[in-house]
């Protein structure tokens, strides 16, 4: 790649080792990094989804959620009107939620691994099916139990801008845009910012058609 476009890639690549973008003081965007595993990851995922489908939630508010989520593993997290929590049974079944999957585990330790946190041990992965328009308000993540563990996404299908924001609901965010295959990992000081997810915006993806499915994995006991 002569001339001026290879200089550029050069000065990023100074900037930020191989495909990891730095969005936090512990924060991390690994460009692509699911991609080799999506064709073992998909099979799993359709497995969970068929024991435990997608279902939209009501807040404690009284509004209806434009996610659909499901969960897998040891611990899933609902809402309803009594509030929000993570529980050991799917509400809808009654039953244990499906158990996490191995790949789906191996990916998160292993990306959490590569942004510099060891010894990952998931026992919750929150679903989130997004069809064109739905979106997620600014908020924050406060039902797990164990704040020092990081929290790992998984980005598949329709592109998404993820907002990234403070301590407080008022302070700026920064808007990171997120593509099928990109994984995201959040610690640290950064566990208790607050995010949301701008609506999706209408297409089609060559996979996972018109939709966008983010997998995020915790420590939630
Ligand atoms: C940043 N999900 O499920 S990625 C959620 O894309 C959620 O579906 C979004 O926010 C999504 O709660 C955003 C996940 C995420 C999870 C926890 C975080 C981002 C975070 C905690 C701190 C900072
Ligand atoms: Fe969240």
């Amino acid at each position: 790649m002569p001339g001026p476009t290879a200089d550029l890639f050069a000065d990023e690549a100074l900037q930020q080792p191989a495909g990891r973008e730095q969005i936090g003081e512990e924060s991390y965007v690994l460009r692509g990094y699911a991609l080799p595993w999506i064709e073992r990851l998909l099979p799993e995922l359709r497995r969970v989804l068929a024991q435990s489908p997608f279902r939209q939630m009501v807040t404690p508010g009284g509004f209806t959620m434009s996610a659909a989520l499901s969960s897998c593993g040891e611990l899933g997290w609902t809402t309803d009107a009594r509030g929000y929590r993570y529980s050991p049974f799917d509400p809808r079944s009654q039953q244990p939620w499906p158990v996490m999957p191995d790949t789906l585990r191996q990916l998160a330790v292993a990306a959490a691994t590569e942004a510099g946190f060891g010894g990952f041990q998931p026992d919750a992965c929150l679903i989130n099916r997004y069809v064109p328009g739905a979106k997620m308000s600014l908020h924050q993540d406060k039902n797990e139990r164990n704040y020092s563990a990081p929290v790992v996404s998984v980005s598949l299908g329709l592109p998404a801008i993820f907002l990234f924001g403070g301590h407080a609901r008022s302070d700026k965010t920064q808007k990171v845009s997120l593509f099928h295959g990109d994984v995201v990992v959040w610690g640290g000081v950064d566990r208790l910012r607050f995010h949301g997810v701008m609506p999706i915006k209408d297409g089609l993806h060559s996979i996972m058609g018109p939709q966008r499915i983010n997998l995020t994995f915790r420590t939630a006991g």
